[in-house]
Formats: C-alpha cells, structure tokens, sequence
C-alpha cells in the first residue's frame, strides 16, 4: 500500500468566479446568466445572489496570501466570460482581464501553478438571449472568447480548462432548470450538450493557435460513478442508460470522435441529432493534455418498477427529470454516511472513475479538478471553526487516490473543492464547502482546521491522521 503521493503532485484548491467574485456591476460587468436566474425570486434558496459573494474581487491580495499560507501549489479559478468579454462578443474589457492578469502574477510570485477554466457556467446573458447553448452559434462565441483569454494570459497559465461540468450547464440548465438559465426543454438539453461538446473542442483549437507548446489542456466533467442497485437487467440497463446520459455523452466524442450508439437511440424519441454535422467530432476530438474529473458522491440506480420514479437524485426532488431519454429508472439513497447536500459518502466512487479512464484512456493524465464536501460549520465561542468530518471526508478519498494510483492510475493532482465557503448555486450561501469559513456578514475568512490538516497533507505529501 502506498502512503506517499508523488513528488511533483499538485496539490491546489479550486473557486469559480461567479461563486466568489462579487462586484457584479463592476468594470463593464454586464450580467451571466447566473445573474439573472439568480435576481429571478424563487430561483435560489434565500434569494441569495453572487452580487457580492465572498468579495473576493476586492480580497484577491488575502485570499492569495492565505493559499500561500495552506501551502498550495496550485490555485484552479474561472474567468467569468462577462467580465473579460461583457457582450459576448468583440472586443475584450481591459478591467476584467486586468483582474485576472493581478491574479495570476500574485500566484505565481508566491509560487502557486494557476489552473484556469474558461467557462464554469457563466454565459453572458446577451448569448443565452440570442439562443444560448443550444444555438451552434455559440459554440462560435465561445471560441472567440476563448482566443481572446488565450491572447491575455497564455503567457503565464500553463494549465488550462476549457468548461466545467458541462453536464451541469446541459442538463441541469435546459433539462431540469434548477440551474441557470432555468429552461426546461429536453431537445434543448441535448442540443445544449452538443454545442458544448463542439465549444470544448473550438475553444481547444482556438487556445492551441495561441499558447505555448507546453501549456496543457484540459476539460473537467463530472462522471457519474453510476452503479445498478442490483444485478438484474432493468437495473443494469437503467445504469447504462444513465451512463450514457451523464458521461459517455462527453467522453466519446472527446476521446474517441464518435456518440454512443445507445444514447442516440435512447434519446430517438427526443431527438434525431440532425444537429451534429459532419465534421463536428472530429473537432471536438482534440487532443487533451489531462482529463480533469470532479467528484462527489456516487449514484445508484435501478429500473422503476412504478410510475412515480423516486426522484431522490440530488437535483431537487419533484423537480423535473436532467436525464432525457433515460426511460422510467429510480435514483436511490445509498445507505451510509451523508453530507449536507445529503450526498453520499464513498471514495470507491472516485476510485472506480480513476481506474475507469485509466483503462478507456490509458495514457491521458487524470486530475481530481474537484473533490470535496458541505457540512454545517460554525464557529465555537473562541471563533474557531472545527470541521472534522471534512477532515474524514478528505483523508478517504485521497486514500482512494493512493489506492488508485498504486493500481497504476496517472493522476497528477488533487483539487480540494473549495479554497473558500461561497455560493453553492441553487442552495446559495446555505452550503458551506469551504477549507476556509466565510462569515458573510463581515467577509472575513478563518481556516478551519481541515484546512492546516490540508495544508500538513500537501507540504508532507502523507496521510496523516487529523
Ligand atoms: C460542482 N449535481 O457542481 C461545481 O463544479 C461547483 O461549482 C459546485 O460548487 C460543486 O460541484 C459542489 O456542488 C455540481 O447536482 C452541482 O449533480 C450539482 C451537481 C454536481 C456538481
């Protein structure tokens, strides 16, 4: 058994910037899409809204210092598209990019790797109301957004993500319409999730043009580790059919150029995907440098054996379905230790997923781009906040990344999700994921101590007990 990640591995944390930015209005800011939903009543839990999030627009100076402090060696942000390019289109905001430019230097003088994403859903309100991703067009729109970073900023990032989870953006933002921009229409949803594909692909050739050789890329999907609560066929075909929808629909076309058979033949009765071109996997078929892979929990599923499918698969039950096609299965509860998203705990998920890719793409490195947990954190009369189950959450699943890697998975680095508490989308400020407390009455930040338990894990590359 290893005990001992690799020299070299990465350790970071990550943020998105609508989740922490704030200054909304600030510097041409027009507004995303998350803006909008966010401002819409009724959308997010409290009626929170990114307006100030953690202020970390204004804070970029501390919260750099405290990831020195945790020792990161790498730091995982999102440009918010409607900073750096408010309309969508043209030119690009020279505050915006500044912001990002100020960043990148404090990182790198106190010798933190930053990791960039292009787009953690963001889409500039503008592009989603001339059709938003479920026009080809903005595919287009995001290439040329994605030059345009690449221009500014390739000469110091040296790893890049073009999206974040587009499951997410597709299938919770068009199909079930808890996220932004809160569309329920599940043709959409699988136009969405082509045009996406075709972007990752665009925006990959576009940054290619202008990066230097060793820039690496990237993309981070969420792959669901999907398992049949029994090995009865429904149930292993609910399995398949859930796999298809959550991440072969992302990883064939990237990996291989080609959508699986099944899910166009599940999704027939939606679609006829006259929307995919001749010609467009070939694009989205880009090289990758990394694979990055955010993880949470794992799902399991089973054939519905009536007609009111138990909804409990963490996208708001009652709502409507994220899984188009997916035909009549039933989402269960696994049995077990819970997080406040009432997720399951269980790192085999994470290590399932690693041993997965290492076998469907040997020889693409892997990064854990997110991994983590919300618990209900308080601090206790001394002002200190003591979080040990997101210790024990974190010591498993990074034992799991030992496990896997001693199985001969390449996995280069781990994301701790996330350096900051901040806007957990459609549960707003109710969930804190944080290594580090906000008190978003003051803004001031206090590590909890999963964070100097974090920070003892990087700098010694050990396990230790907390
Ligand atoms: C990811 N789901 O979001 C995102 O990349 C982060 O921005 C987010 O804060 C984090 O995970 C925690 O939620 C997800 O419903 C949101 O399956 C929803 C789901 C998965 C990931």
């Amino acid at each position: 058994m290893t005990v001992t990640f690799p020299t070299g591995f990465l350790w970071g944390a990550a943020t998105a910037a609508y989740q922490v930015e704030g200054a909304a209005r600030e510097d041409g800011r027009t507004p995303s899409i998350w803006d909008t939903f966010s401002r819409t009543p009724g959308r997010v839990l409290g009626g929170d809204t990114g307006d100030t999030a953690t202020g970390h627009y204004h804070r970029r100076e501390e919260d750099v210092r405290l990831m020195a402090e945790l020792g990161l060696g790498a730091y995982r942000f999102s440009v918010s598209w409607p900073r750096v390019q408010p309309t969508g289109r043209g030119p690009a905001s020279r505050g915006g990019l500044d912001f990002y430019r100020a960043l990148v230097d404090d990182l790198l003088a106190r010798g933190i790797q930053p990791m960039l994403t292009l787009y953690h859903w963001d889409l500039p309100q503008e592009l989603e109301d001339a059709g938003g991703w479920p026009a080809r067009e903005t595919a287009h729109r995001f290439a040329d957004y994605a030059l345009l970073v690449g221009e500014a900023l390739g000469d110091r990032v040296g790893l890049w993500t073009t999206l974040n989870e587009p499951w997410c953006s597709a299938f919770l933002g068009y199909a079930a319409g808890v996220h932004a921009p809160g569309r329920t229409d599940d043709e959409a949803a699988l136009r969405a999730a082509h045009h996406l594909n075709l972007a990752h692909g665009l925006g990959a050739q576009a940054l290619r043009t202008v990066l230097p050789a060793d820039a690496r890329l990237s993309v981070a999907l969420n792959p669901a580790a999907v398992r049949a609560r029994t090995p009865a066929p429904g149930d292993l075909d609910a399995q398949r059919r859930v796999d298809a929808l959550a991440t072969r629909i992302f990883t064939e076309p990237m990996l291989r150029g080609a959508y699986p058979a099944d899910l166009i033949s599940d999704t027939e009765p939606i679609t006829d995907w006259s929307f995919v071109r001749d010609g467009d996997t070939d694009i989205v078929k880009h090289p990758l440098d990394a694979l990055g892979i955010n993880y949470y929990a794992p799902t399991v599923v089973s054939a519905a054996t009536d007609n009111r499918p138990d909804r409990s698969d963490g996208h708001g039950a009652g709502g409507r379905s994220p899984w188009p096609g997916a035909g009549r299965v039933a989402f269960h509860r696994p049995p077990g230790k819970r997080t406040a998203m009432d997720w399951a705990v269980d790192p085999t998920g994470l290590y399932d997923l690693l041993m997965r890719f290492t076998r469907e793409a040997p020889g693409l490195p892997l990064i854990i781009t997110e991994n983590g947990a919300a618990y209900d954190d308080k601090p206790d009369a001394d002002g200190a906040v003591h979080d040990p189950e997101r210790i024990a959450y974190l010591h498993a699943h990074l034992d799991a990344v030992l496990r896997a890697l001693g199985d001969g998975a390449d996995v280069r680095g781990y994301f701790l999700w996330s350096l900051l508490d901040n806007f957990e989308w459609a549960y707003g400020y109710s969930k804190r994921f944080g290594a580090v407390y906000v008190d978003y009455a003051t803004l001031a930040r206090t590590p909890k101590s999963s964070a100097r338990w974090y920070a003892r894990v990087a700098r010694t590359g050990r396990l230790t007990p907390s």
